[in-house]
């Protein structure tokens, strides 16, 4: 299944019921009192977050949803039946944003929010209302309030722990499939992967956690190089970033500058992805002369937290898990009071 992660969907609430213009009819009484009813509510069009939904995958085949129209006010002082809401199941981190300003209506974040993006219209008055002691007979209702059409944006992000960023080919794809069930495509050359990937690891000893693999940031990607940079809001509410290093460069120089190159395109595109925790982890350790390319980080960072791993053989992954663990905790320790 392709991750889908937006959409632009019509929305439409229920316009209000009419108001009725009636008067009594009894025995004898040419015309009594009014007695015309109000027009009921239009229902709502309701966006909801649930736990079952983890994409906007529904919403490439149904883009209009409706609300019901509320019922016309009759006589004898019936009001109008409401129109029934419309409640949309979205999953947590969808955005919604009006698609014509771009302004955003809500970020929903939780399991459970509720939000009405487009109201029902009132129903009208029944000319029941209006009497007054100057008119007794009023010969006039009001209209409903009309719908709402509206057209939104949804657009999720994926609220994954840890996501793992880097130059392409620097493992990935290969490490999200060595610790996670998420089969990526590998391969070698820039640019497999096209879309985000998430897997969730299930370590022996503390709570899973979910991960995320980007396409590769090159220098540049603010401008649009490679593959740009939109992908990395799918990172921008992890807790961690991975930084994953190839170590395999000839150059033995050039994945430190690579380093600092994804850094700058993180701060182009958000000085808070920037400042984000980012564990430094060196790929590829199984190849000859890849030590060389970690001795030069290793004395760029005095040795502290730098990961040296081989996604292939598994070399390091343990070690790497463990800390990612603990820093989640440590995270959730601190934000405990919030
Ligand atoms: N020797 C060795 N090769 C590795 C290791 N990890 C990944 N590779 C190889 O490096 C190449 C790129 O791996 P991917 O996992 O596709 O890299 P990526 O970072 O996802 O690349 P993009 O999706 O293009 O950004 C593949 O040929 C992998 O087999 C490793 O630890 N050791
Ligand atoms: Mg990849």
């Amino acid at each position: 299944m392709k991750f889908i992660d937006e959409a632009t969907i019509t929305v439409e609430s229920g316009a209000g019921g009419r108001g009725c213009v009636s008067f009594r009819r009894e025995k004898f009484i040419e015309r009594g009192g009014p007695d015309g009813g109000d027009g009921g509510r239009g229902g709502s069009v309701i966006f909801k977050t649930t736990h079952r939904k983890r994409t906007l995958y529904d919403f490439r085949n149904k883009n209009i949803f409706k609300a019901q129209r509320g019922g016309h006010g009759q006589g004898k002082q019936k009001h109008g039946k409401s129109g029934s809401d419309l409640v949309v199941e979205i999953p947590p981190g969808t955005i919604i944003s009006d698609a014509d300003s771009g302004e955003i209506l809500h970020d929903f974040i939780d399991i459970g929010e509720t939000i009405t993006i487009a109201a029902g219209g009132r129903g009208g008055q029944g000319n029941k209302r209006f009497t007054t002691s100057r008119n007794r007979s009023p010969r006039f209702a009001q209209p409903g309030e009309p719908g709402i059409k509206l057209s939104i944006k949804l657009e999720l992000k994926i609220l994954a722990d840890v996501g793992i960023i880097g130059f392409p080919n620097a493992g990935k794809s290969t490490l999200i499939s060595s610790i996670t069930a998420a089969r990526p495509k590998i391969g070698n050359y820039p640019f497999t992967t096209l879309t985000p990937n998430l897997g969730v690891v299930q370590t022996g000893w503390g709570d899973p956690f979910v991960l995320a693999d980007i396409p590769g940031l090159i220098e540049g990607a603010h401008d649009g190089a490679g593959l740009g940079i939109r992908f990395l809001k799918h990172i921008e509410r992890t807790r961690i970033l991975l930084h994953l290093i190839d170590a395999t460069e000839i150059d033995h120089a050039l994945p430190l500058r690579n380093y600092h190159a994804v850094n700058n395109e993180l701060a182009q595109y958000n000085s808070s992805l920037a400042t984000k925790p980012q564990l430094v982890v060196i790929n590829k350790l199984d190849m000859p002369d890849a030590d060389k390319a970690a001795d030069i980080f290793c004395s760029e960072f005095n040795g502290d937290d730098i990961f040296l791993i081989s996604a292939k053989t598994g070399q390091g992954i343990k070690q790497l898990e463990s800390r990612l663990i603990q820093l989640l905790d440590n995270q959730l320790l601190d934000n405990s009071d919030e």
